[in-house]
Parts: structure tokens; C-alpha cells; sequence
């Protein structure tokens, strides 16, 4: 037997006589048991069409005989005979099942994604996970989703951008700092300390590094910090050298960086939310440190992070103010 984490949505239509007639017909699934369901809250409406209706939001945990694929299924067979329509992403809906959790599993594929890839930065998702599930624990994150609640509640608002592409990354906070009416914090080095070649010459790239982190930590200095409640939208990672230095064969500078930012850490504000940008597939030595990047920005105790992979850089902006109200 497995527990299972769903999540319910509905903005169109009768919202909470759907979403009961969800919750019946899980009920009735065959080797699905309902075993807590949530309160109903209303949410803003977050992405998509402009002027959305509010949605009612809930969660609803399962036990169940089934492989996830097959509570996948089911979930879409129920979205389908409650009258869902697919049209316009993020649109407005009749209702939309999403699976969260299915124990400890993490898959990724081409029908379905576990955990679910948006979950841990929207508190529409989180607060109804959270009141039935805080116990469970988000498998790649760390955190138990009573931990991810205080996060999304508590934490200050701050967004860091993280990609090898700097060109990317550096546009993607500006334009997400002017929409979302933030702050923005930008690195004093465009040019990226290891780019290329320069692997050979670990004394300047060393030097150039420490440099770097040291300029970081005095911009994300939580004593200088201003303005709490306002968005702040970094166009870097302070942890991202290290997974340079590493992709670089930099044994020892990997490890001096390491605890370099784990000293930083108790001076420095944490992102609330990391965005890592995945560098275009034709950037040619980018796959590699690509990689290390996304092994460092996954690694458990990092929080919510939202992966951008590949997408327009007008789609890119959209999900990530897409995450930033979410967050909120
Ligand atoms: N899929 C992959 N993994 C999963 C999973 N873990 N659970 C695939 C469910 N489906 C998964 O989903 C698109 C495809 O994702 C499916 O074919 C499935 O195979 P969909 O339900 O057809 O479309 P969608 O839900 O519009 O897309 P998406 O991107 O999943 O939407 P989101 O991210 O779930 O956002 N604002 C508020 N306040 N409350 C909401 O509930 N919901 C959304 C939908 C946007 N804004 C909202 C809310
Ligand atoms: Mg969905």
C-alpha cells in the first residue's frame, strides 16, 4: 500500500459541489481509500488569463493498491467525467486533480512528474497539504510539507537566480523584478569568473572565485538587508561557484568554496525560492556544468525550487511571476 498526496482545483462552475463529486468518486475507485481531506480555501487565481474567478482549493490524501501511473489515470478519467476541458494553459477550469506525492517516489516522465514539479512554492497547493499531511516528507527537498508551509509563510521574500547562462539569467531578474514589482539585486561580474578555458590556471580562477563569493555575500548581507516584506530578485547563486569549481575538476577550491558558503549561510538571507535556468542544448561545454548545478540546486535542504528548462524567455518570465504570486 502506498500514501498519496492530491491536490484538487476548481475556478469555473459549481467549485465545491465538483470538488465533493471529485472526492466521491476517488471514494469509490477501486483499491483507493480516502484517508483525510482538507478544508476548502479560495485562492487567487495564479497564472494564465488575465481575470480569472478565484479557485476553491483542497487536498485530499490516499491509500492506495495502485501504481502511481494508475492514480494518474484515474485522476484524469475523473477531471473527464466531471467535465474538464483542456484548452488554454492555466486556464480556467471545472477541476484539476494533480498527484503531489506517492510515498517517497520520484519519477520523471513523459505523462507524469512525482513529485509534482510546481507543488513546493505554492501555498495554494501547500496550506491544504499541509493541514492533512504536514508529516510527509517532500522526497527530494527534505522537508516536511509542515516545514514548507512555515517556509512559504514565514520566509522573506527573496528569489535567486541560478543558471549557467548569465546573459539568461541576468535578463530573466530584471524582468522579473520590474513585473513583480521588486528589488533588484545584481552581481558586480557580468562575465562569469570560469568561463571557458581556464582550468589550468587554478590560482586566478581561485582568486577570481573567492572574489565573487565575497562580493555575494555582502549583497545578500541579512543585517544590511532592505525592506522585508518587498521582493528581492537576485540575478545569482551564491552557491552556484561551487558547483562550477566542482564541474571543473577544482578539487580543492570545490572544497575551500563549500565551506565558504556554508560560513555565508549564517550571514546571508536564503532564497525563498530558487529558479535555475537551464542553459540552450547548442551552448556547447554547458551540459556538464549544467548537470552540477542541477544536482546542487536539487539537493535536499535547498527548498522550492522552479527548474526552467529550455522554454522561451517570455515563457520562462511567465512561470516564474507565475511562482512569485504563487509563493506570495
Ligand atoms: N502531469 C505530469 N505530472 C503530473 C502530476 N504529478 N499530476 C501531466 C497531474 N498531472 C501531471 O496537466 C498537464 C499534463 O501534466 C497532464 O497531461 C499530465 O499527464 P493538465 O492537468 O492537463 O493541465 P494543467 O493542470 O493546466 O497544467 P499544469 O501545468 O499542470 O497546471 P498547474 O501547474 O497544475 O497549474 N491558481 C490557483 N489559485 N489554484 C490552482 O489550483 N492551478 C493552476 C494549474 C494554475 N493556477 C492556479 C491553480
Ligand atoms: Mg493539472
Amino acid at each position: 500500500m502506498a500514501l498519496c498526496l492530491v491536490a484538487l482545483g476548481a475556478n469555473i462552475g459549481d467549485r465545491r459541489g465538483t470538488l465533493l463529486q471529485a472526492v466521491a468518486q476517488l471514494a469509490a475507485a477501486p483499491g483507493v481509500t480516502v484517508r483525510a481531506e482538507s478544508g476548502w480555501q479560495d485562492t487567487l487565481a495564479v497564472g494564465g488569463p488575465p481575470e480569472q474567478p478565484e479557485y476553491l482549493n483542497g487536498a485530499v490524501l490516499l491509500e492506495t493498491s495502485l501504481a502511481a501511473p494508475a492514480v494518474l489515470s484515474i485522476l484524469k478519467q475523473i477531471e473527464v467525467s466531471l467535465g474538464r476541458v483542456r484548452d488554454v494553459r492555466w486556464g480556467p477550469r471545472t477541476v484539476d486533480l494533480d498527484l503531489l506525492l506517492y510515498d517517497d517516489l520520484v519519477l520523471t516522465s513523459p505523462d507524469l512528474t512525482v513529485p509534482h514539479p510546481r507543488m513546493a512554492f505554492r501555498r495554494f497547493v501547500i496550506e491544504p497539504a499541509a493541514e492533512i499531511a504536514g508529516w510527509m516528507r517532500h522526497p527530494t527537498i527534505g522537508w516536511t510539507l509542515r516545514a514548507l508551509r512555515d517556509h512559504l509563510r514565514h520566509a522573506v521574500p527573496y528569489v535567486a537566480i541560478a543558471g549557467f547562462d548569465a546573459a539568461a539569467r541576468i535578463r530573466l531578474a530584471a524582468n522579473l523584478a520590474s513585473q513583480s514589482h521588486g528589488r533588484l539585486i545584481s552581481a558586480p561580474f557580468p562575465v562569469e569568473y570560469a568561463s571557458g578555458t581556464g582550468a589550468d590556471s587554478t590560482g586566478p580562477v581561485r582568486g577570481r572565485a573567492i572574489e565573487l563569493l565575497d562580493s555575494y555575500r555582502r549583497l545578500l548581507d541579512r543585517d544590511q538587508w532592505a525592506e522585508l516584506s518587498r521582493l528581492a530578485v537576485s540575478d545569482f547563486w551564491i552557491e552556484q561557484p561551487c558547483s562550477d569549481a566542482s564541474s571543473m575538476r577544482l578539487g580543492q577550491v570545490e572544497q575551500e568554496f563549500a565551506l565558504a558558503v556554508a560560513a555565508a549561510r549564517t550571514t546571508t538571507m536564503r532564497p525563498k525560492l530558487l529558479i535555475l535556468l537551464d542553459p540552450p542544448t547548442n551552448l556547447a561545454d554547458a551540459n556538464q556544468r549544467a548537470r552540477a548545478l542541477a544536482v546542487l540546486a536539487q539537493r535536499p535542504g535547498v527548498g522550492p525550487l522552479l527548474h526552467l528548462t529550455n522554454a522561451s524567455p517570455e515563457e520562462n518570465l511567465a512561470q516564474a511571476v507565475a511562482a512569485v504570486e504563487a509563493m506570495t
